[in-house]
């Protein structure tokens, strides 16, 4: 029988009830499971918050005091699920107590930030995710497959988007999101690093980039309660905040082997709401990908015969990555559910083969480095390497 690991969830917010779900239908889906996930402790900002979201993730216990929670010896697993600017004391904290982490995206607010995180993890060699979880939708999982097998060949340009539209009215409210000191960067970090993590999983390292950074709407209502409400507009006498991060970015990419890419992300685009795409061309075919038709892929291969050139669609199922613990025939559909559901499957796998998952906190560090760079470049305009 699988041994049991206890989970300490920090945050039941949106990604608390994601990354729940998974702990409690990931045996379900992958079985024998690598290990079974106990929903032990959840700590939120508020007894009553805390202990509602407990009862309602399927929980033992709850706390407020993520400190000795994260310190207890019954603890093996900390998961974060809270605003980033405390993604690096809880996720250090954990690692010095020798826990495994998976901590919710953007790792930090900057890289250097994140690097700390980094150094914390390599002290601790326990097992370390950043949760990056749409390249664990099948279909991304098998665009990486068929360019690992080379059926596209060399690879020439990458075209990633990420439009978004709850933050387009002026009048949806200022959360956490739209905080510098809390968030580190806008769009940037919020949603433009799942398309770099994209990116490097796909087509390989990026060594320098050439941004456009902008804000459109520089005041907003500050949101009155707690809850992160992404676009719910806000109270119509609430007062208005400064907004001090990124509305949009568009940014050229150069990889380190040499293919050439751009990545465009704003939350500002009305009627695209979750709209995160890619499209890859190779010296072999092309693969394109679209979120919003998540359980399909598109390719291209250039040796087909001359009649039947062209874009076909792959609808993912069991002869595909991750298929066998999903749905028995392709085409009964995946959603934003199953991508958590396979996150845990990988993380929890690693933590038993002792190994490090990807994205680890290493890729999660990288990916905040190309972030900062591209910030950077948004101030000067110049191509800007991105370092090691
Ligand atoms: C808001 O843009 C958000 O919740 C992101 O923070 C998530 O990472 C994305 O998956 C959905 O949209």
């Amino acid at each position: 029988m699988a041994s049991t690991f206890n989970v300490a969830m920090i945050g039941g917010g949106f990604m608390g009830k994601a990354h729940a779900l998974a702990y409690a239908a990931m045996p379900m889906f992958f079985w024998p499971a690598p290990a079974i996930p106990r929903r032990k402790i959840l700590v939120d900002v508020g007894p009553e918050a805390a202990a509602e979201a407990a009862a309602r993730y399927g929980f033992e216990e709850s706390s407020t005091d993520w400190r000795s929670v994260v310190a207890r010896p019954d603890i093996d697993i900390v998961d974060i699920c809270t605003p980033n600017d405390s993604h690096a004391p809880i996720a250090i904290a954990a690692l010095e107590a020798g826990k495994h982490v998976i901590s919710e995206k953007p790792l930090a607010r900057t890289g250097d930030e994140a690097l700390t995180m980094l150094e914390a993890a390599r002290r601790a060699g326990t097992t370390t995710m950043v949760a990056f979880n749409y390249r664990r939708t099948p279909a991304v999982a098998l665009a990486r497959k068929y360019i690992e097998d080379g059926r596209i060949g060399r690879i020439l340009n990458f075209r990633g988007t990420y439009l978004q539209d709850w933050s387009a009215d002026p009048s949806s409210p200022r959360s956490w999101r739209f905080q510098k000191d809390i968030a580190g960067s806008g769009t940037v970090g919020d949603i433009g690093t799942h398309v770099i993590d994209f990116a490097r999983y796909l087509v390989g390292e990026i060594a320098s980039v050439n941004a456009m950074v902008h804000n459109y709407i520089s005041r907003r209502p500050i949101q009155q309660g707690g809850l992160d409400k992404l676009g719910t507009a806000a109270r119509s006498d609430a007062p208005l905040g400064d907004i001090d991060v990124d509305d949009e970015m568009i940014t050229l990419l150069r990889f380190e082997n040499g293919a050439v890419g751009s990545i465009e992300a704003t939350r500002n685009a009305f009627g695209r709401s979750n709209y995160l795409t890619f499209e890859i061309h190779g010296e072999g075919g092309s693969i394109a990908f679209d979120y919003e038709r998540m359980g399909e892929l598109k390719v291209m291969f250039a040796d087909d015969p001359p009649d039947s050139k062209g874009f076909r669609t792959v609808h993912t199922g069991p002869a595909h990555p991750y298929g066998a613990g999903l749905w028995p025939i392709p085409a009964l559909g995946t959603g934003y559910g199953e991508t958590k559901i396979i996150e845990c499957f990988d993380f929890l796998s690693a933590i038993v083969a002792g190994t490090q998952p990807s994205p680890s906190f290493e890729d999660g560090y990288r990916i905040s480095r190309i972030a900062d760079a591209i910030l950077a470049s948004g101030k000067t305009g110049a191509w800007t390497d991105v370092g090691r």
